[in-house]
């Protein structure tokens, strides 16, 4: 009998250390990846080879109904770091959200520093183009990456014009772009293994330009270049990946990181991307465009396994903080969910509603109620029963015009709440007003002239003014 009264003296004696460290947290965002580009979808192409990110969904759990808040890279980011639609702040296009999220948002490491956490973010930001918009700026310790564009070149890391920043200082660098921003996220792991941390590590990869190692290429050969590349890249980024996971393990912090890993936005159909089952890619509000790869990772507290119900990108943040036992200021309203309590079953999934919108000049809109979805193109509507038609191949809209008018009121609700699109038009295309959107850019350009020159000009008696209505 003595040994077990012991053994429990010690534990009383012995702070519950696990279960009070905060754990160490790690958002990985791809872009541009393919749903079915991924070994853990089932449907993937048999040329696919990601055996880290297989790994990972092992050991975590598979969202199969994870969507992200936009079809473009910088819109999604935007609504990532906030953990609120980015229509919030008007930023509806990759136009908009590229030129700068608010330095006013709170964004993961201004939550996370005051609790504790050495914070990182390495590779693409896409959240404001020059150095006035730097990560360093709003509260990450250390950042190594891009800022300007959605695209980098992956070898050519020393050109002024497009540089590679550490902090807010301008570096020149060397090697596999994709190869160096696995080194730096496994070397602040490792520096920082005492936790707790965050790193936020966005690969570019797997966007254009397509390039890789011609080594890695040829281990891929289908007969279709992009799709060589494309394949070679994300195989690379898979093998950075793994090296996060490894440096984590060496670390012994493993079991104690909340790791999530979604893609930005679907793969682009145009450059060879597979997003088998889903119907469309990137630049599209169908499912194939907003739905990706994604998983969440935290051995200590989650079980593997496969959740189904739809989760968003927006929930990363809030999930991340209840995580951290962050408790956010009483005005912070995230759109977002916390998904810990869901995960450990401690609830039942409750219906949610999901919306997209990428304003009046691109016109797409979207909403998910239930499974019922919606998708809007300029003024092609299309409606879908996602627990039947995954791949939206079955258009009931016409059939159902008033499942179609109750989606599009849930909408309209959800975008009156929204700001008017930062840069230009209105905040969703006007299908009562078709002839006069349908104008082409060039055409768009030369009334904004006249009206300019309309402005400069005094008037004069022979230009009356217009009889107001
Ligand atoms: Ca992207």
């Amino acid at each position: 009998m003595k040994l077990p009264i012991l053994l429990l003296t010690l534990f009383a004696l012995c702070p519950p250390l696990f279960a009070e460290t905060k754990p160490n947290i790690i958002v990985v965002v791809a872009d541009d990846l393919g749903y079915a580009d991924v070994l853990f979808n089932p449907q993937h192409p048999k040329e696919v080879t990601t055996p880290h990110l297989d790994s990972l969904a092992k050991q975590g759990v598979i969202c199969r109904q994870g969507y992200v808040s936009g079809h473009v890279c910088s819109p999604t980011r935007a609504g990532l770091m906030t953990g609120r639609y980015q229509q919030r702040l008007g930023l509806y296009t990759g136009g908009e959200a590229g030129s700068g999220l608010p330095m006013s948002e709170t964004i993961f490491p201004q939550y996370l520093k005051p609790a504790g956490y050495a914070t990182a973010q390495f590779g693409k930001w896409h959240l404001g183009p020059d150095p006035a918009w730097s990560p360093a700026l709003r509260g990450f310790d250390e950042v190594f990456g891009f800022l300007g564009r959605g695209a980098h070149d992956y070898f050519k890391l020393d050109d002024p014009e497009d540089p590679i920043y550490r902090g807010t200082e301008v570096v020149k660098e060397k090697g596999y772009l994709t190869d160096r921003l696995g080194e730096e996220a496994a070397a602040f792991i490792t520096k920082h293994k005492a936790g707790p941390f965050f790193a936020y590590l966005a690969f570019n990869a797997v966007h254009a330009p397509l390039q890789a190692p011609e080594d890695e290429i040829a281990k891929f050969n289908m007969g279709n270049k992009d799709r060589d590349a494309r394949l070679a890249m994300g195989k690379r980024m898979d093998d950075a990946i793994g090296k996060v996971v490894t440096a984590l393990k060496d670390g012994g912090v493993w079991e104690n990181t909340l790791l999530f890993f979604i893609s930005d936005n679907g793969g682009p159909l145009a450059q060879s991307a597979d997003n088998t089952p889903l119907r469309g890619g990137k630049h599209t509000d169908y499912e194939g465009g907003v739905r990706v790869p994604f998983l969440i990772c935290w051995p200590a507290q989650l079980k593997a396994g496969e959740w189904q119900s739809p989760v968003s990108s927006l929930d990363i943040l809030p999930t991340a903080l209840a995580a951290a036992g962050i408790a956010t200021p009483a005005e912070t309203r995230f759109d977002g969910h916390n998904l810990l309590p869901l995960l450990k079953g401690e609830t039942q999934p409750q219906s949610r509603d999901f919306f997209w919108c990428s304003g009046s000049d691109e016109g797409w809109w979207a909403v998910r109620s239930g499974d019922w979805k919606l998708v809007g193109e300029k003024d092609k509507l299309g409606l879908f029963d996602l627990s039947k038609d995954v791949s939206e191949a079955n258009d009931l809209a016409k059939q159902m015009p008033e499942k179609v008018a109750e989606l599009t009121k849930l909408h309209d609700t959800w975008l009156a709440d929204m700001a008017k699109p930062v840069k230009a038009g209105e905040k969703r295309y006007d299908m009562a007003a078709p002839a006069a959107k349908k104008m082409t850019k060039e055409e768009k350009k030369k009334v904004r002239d006249m009206e300019r020159a309309k402005k400069r000009q005094p008037a004069t008696p022979e230009t009356p003014e217009a009889p107001k209505p």
